[in-house]
């Protein structure tokens, strides 16, 4: 953890940002993948994390917004647990590691919170995702159903204006996370070859990941099928000729991820088309990191990569007419159905489970209801601070291109002859983390092969 300064002064300033009432976080619970006692890798709730709690099962931080006290709602572990699990700290250790001033047990929440609420004060809670959560509610009196709409609009937008503005100390932590990605992405470019699955290289590079004692901080995404965008199965064997998209991020030891994808040539070579569709993603990305900066809408840098990138398709000939129209218009959305990227920190999509219209909208700007643009899940205004991703793809989605051709859509834009000898390219994307700052931006981490030219060298190579 951090200092346990860092957590009293962040929830001194959300206390002071909410106002009054008492705010609950309840920690995650431990998730049963089969029965109760076989369970996945622990994953603690990130507020209650950001704001001191343990990164443990069985708690709940209650803080007074009116008078900034904090108190630490747990169990100590019984010598049964201990006999199992080994010994734990206490209770009031774990309290004092978060700067907490106050403990009592489990047992007294539900009292505690009842009581405030009986005497006219406001509950605040954060939207509910796990059950211990939607259980933690209903003994509050509030139904499973209505949990969700009745999470506290205050808090939320009090925590996403906290936690969206990263010190110093956390980007350290991102960068970290950043370094044995790196790592993790070399391993895997110089473990591909032809003739092998998938999975031989996903686990190369979660094995390195692994072996720093970090975690993966989302689902691997390898696979020669990179236009199936959340695709989480590899068992495809890797032909010359293919290409490889990998999506990667690991943890921090503070519980921050990193967020990295790289797409490289299974032969070491990229042919000349994929090497143009390369280049345009690669000049896309460029393209928004020169232009991120303090006051520049993430939604106008999503415009940017998709016209940056349709440029080159109409030079290209895949595409075709006036570059600003298509974009407008969505034609884009063939190539580059997603959005640019998202915030990072605790979560790889941070704060997601807060709403991501909370996270990445504000009033000024509503969410687009056009294919494509619809998934953008940041649009507002960058500030010093935030941590983005940045991440253009183009994909060859054979299924969508037929839906679209059989419906004439876009035939202005879209030259469909020439897409006949692309249908198997699959898809490229490249994916940077960065952070805003005063006057521009940083790319975060250690350099990691980038141009075709870098990736070439490093694949299937000993470097
Ligand atoms: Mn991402």
């Amino acid at each position: 953890m951090f200092a346990s300064d860092t957590y009293r002064a962040r929830r001194n300033a959300l206390a002071e940002a909410v106002g009054d009432g008492l705010i609950v976080l309840f920690s995650n619970d431990e998730a049963p993948m089969n029965y109760r006692g076989n369970v996945y890798p622990y994953w603690q709730d990130g507020s209650v994390r950001y704001y001191g709690g343990p990164n443990q099962p069985g708690f709940a931080l209650v803080l007074d917004a009116s008078t900034g006290a904090a108190t630490l709602y747990g169990n100590d572990v019984s010598m049964e647990d201990i006999v199992w699990t080994g010994p734990v700290p206490s209770v009031a250790d774990l309290a004092a590691q978060g700067g907490i001033g106050r403990t009592a047990p489990l047992a007294e929440l539900a009292g505690a919170l009842k009581a405030a609420q009986a005497s006219g004060r406001v509950v605040h809670f954060l939207p509910p995702y796990r059950p211990n959560h939607f259980a933690q509610l209903a003994a509050l009196g509030i139904d499973a159903a209505e949990a969700k709409e009745r999470a506290s609009l205050d808090l939320i937008h009090a925590v996403v204006a906290q936690r969206e503005r990263k010190s110093a100390e956390e980007v350290a932590e991102i960068e970290d996370a950043l370094g044995v990605t790196s790592k993790a992405f070399e391993a895997a470019m110089q473990a591909t070859r032809p003739g092998i699955k998938e999975y031989e290289v996903g686990g190369v590079a979660e094995g390195i990941v692994l072996a720093h004692g970090r975690r993966l901080a989302y689902g691997l995404i390898c696979s020669v099928r990179g236009e199936t965008l959340h695709n989480v199965s590899y068992d495809n064997t890797m032909r010359d000729g293919d290409l490889l998209l990998m999506d990667l991020g690991a943890t921090s030891p503070k519980g921050y991820a990193s967020d990295l994808t790289r797409t490289w040539p299974v032969s070491g070579r990229f042919s000349p088309i994929q090497r143009d569709l390369y280049d345009a993603v690669y000049a896309a990305n460029r393209a928004v990191v020169a232009a991120i900066r303090p006051g520049v809408r993430y939604f106008d840098l999503h415009l940017l990569a998709a016209r940056t990138m349709v440029e080159r398709l109409v030079d290209l000939g895949l595409m075709k007419g006036r570059v600003d129209d298509a974009v407008a218009q969505g034609a884009h959305a063939l190539f580059f159905p997603h959005g640019l990227g998202h915030q990072m920190g605790l979560d790889v999509h941070d704060m997601e489970g807060l709403g991501e219209d909370h996270v990445g909208y504000d009033e000024d700007l509503p969410r687009s209801t056009q294919f494509g643009t619809a998934y953008l899940r940041m649009a507002k205004p960058l500030v010093a601070g935030h941590v983005v991703t940045v991440e253009p793809g183009l994909y060859l989605i054979p299924a969508l291109i037929d839906q679209w051709q059989a419906g004439g859509r876009f035939r202005e834009f879209v030259a469909y002859d020439a897409l006949e000898p692309l249908r198997g390219l699959g898809g490229i994307r490249i994916e940077h983390d960065v952070l805003v700052t005063d006057d521009g931006a940083r790319v975060l981490g250690p350099h990691l092969a980038e141009t075709a030219d870098e990736i070439e060298a490093l694949v299937g190579t000993d470097a």
